[in-house]
């Protein structure tokens, strides 16, 4: 696959797939030559928009009949398993949106057979892609802030998600399963992996049938700490949605995320701070701008995966340590109990 323009799919051509193709659009080294949905109304629409001739409503005659190099699977959770080992079969590298799957199970048959393909298998999981995660992630890389031992990933916000997606307040596991995967690939991601985790989940807004809320403590293997919390259903002004309030602290310093997309860094020489407000994609729009520049961060990585000069971020395989934590929290709520993470993933 090395080098050339990878030729690519897109199946699911909902809500978020837009900012996809965008981002596919806006990305060197790679074009969507098919779209497929189950709804014909919208695979053509989508066809139709970004010019792409090859209109499918059946995954399956669209891989044997479409050369491809890689397939962007952007469908809801429930499907994933069924189309990932089907991209896979035809030997295929394959992107899935988060969550990978609903169960442990479906997303430990994924990422086996990509591995019996030998094919890349990438998570489309773009909060650490986001701008204000990227200069975190280097920071910490670089030692500024010395051995990071406290971290706090905050998402808290009173938007509107449901107008554009609709299935949110209907799903019973929510927040966990749409945010909170979000923000414990930040935390794996910054902080490393998690030994235990305790968790409580609220249900704060009528109508949502799911929790829309929650906190948790995690203790990382580093004996780090972190406290990761969530509401979709605060009143603050101005409304800070999408925005995470990042506050990571070291033995010689602390970084800062606010949710006015400022990055504090502060250490024994004081205080410095930069924007890490990206600009809004011609085709994007604030607030999402910080997750549509995230998208084109992505995939920009995913076409350097394909041409093998770079390791995928993240992979199936790492996403799995993501998904256990985000089910792992159900159990915790549940039980009332910190959940030993060995435990529970040798369990599963
Ligand atoms: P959506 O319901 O608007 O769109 C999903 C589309 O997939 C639908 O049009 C549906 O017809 C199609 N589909 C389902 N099964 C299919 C199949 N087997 N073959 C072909 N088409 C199929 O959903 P959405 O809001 O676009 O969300 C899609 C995924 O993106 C979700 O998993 C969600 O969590 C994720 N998402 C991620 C971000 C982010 O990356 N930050 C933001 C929003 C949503
Ligand atoms: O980014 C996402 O996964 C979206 C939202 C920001 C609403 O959680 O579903």
């Amino acid at each position: 696959m090395a080098g050339g323009i990878k030729r690519g799919a897109l199946i699911g051509c909902g809500f978020f797939s837009l900012n996809h193709l965008h981002g596919w659009q806006d990305v060197r080294g790679a074009q969507i030559v098919a779209v497929c949905d189950l709804d014909s109304h919208k695979a053509e629409a989508v066809g139709r928009d970004f010019g792409v001739e090859a209109v499918f409503t059946d995954a399956e005659t669209m891989l044997a009949q479409t050369n491809l190099d890689f397939v962007d699977v952007a469908t809801t959770p429930p499907s994933h398993r069924a189309l990932v080992e089907r991209v896979c079969s035809h030997g295929l590298a394959v992107i899935c949106q988060k969550p990978i799957a609903d169960t442990y199970e479906d997303a430990k048959a994924m990422v086996d057979a990509a591995r019996s393909a030998g094919v890349p298998f990438l998570i489309h999981e773009n909060f650490r892609w986001q701008m204000g995660f990227v200069r975190i992630k280097a920071e910490l890389d670089a030692g500024r802030i010395g051995t990071p031992r406290f971290a706090r990933l905050s998402f808290r916000h009173g938007f509107d998600v449901y107008a554009t997606q609709p299935y949110l307040a209907t799903i019973e596991r929510f927040v966990l399963m749409d945010l909170g995967i979000h923000l414990y690939d930040v935390a794996r991601h910054l902080m490393g992996e998690v030994d235990h985790l305790a968790c409580e989940t609220a249900s704060l807004r009528p109508g949502v049938a799911g929790e829309d809320s929650f906190t948790s403590l995690l203790r990382h293997t580093s004996g780090a700490v972190s406290l990761v919390d969530c509401s979709f259903a605060s009143t603050i002004h101005p409304e800070p949605f999408p925005a995470t309030l990042a506050w990571i602290e070291g033995d010689k310093g602390t970084l800062e995320l606010t949710t006015d997309l400022c990055l504090r860094i502060h250490t024994a020489d004081g205080k410095v701070a930069e924007s890490v407000d990206p600009p809004v994609p011609a085709w994007g729009e604030r607030p999402w701008h910080t997750i549509q520049d995230s998208v084109i961060r992505f995939q920009s990585h995913v076409v350097d995966v394909l041409n093998g000069t770079a390791d995928p971020q993240p992979s199936g395989r790492d996403n799995l340590n993501t998904l256990a934590l985000t089910l792992a929290s159900y159990d915790a709520m549940q039980e009332r109990r910190m959940i030993d993470m060995a435990q529970w993933q040798e369990q599963q």
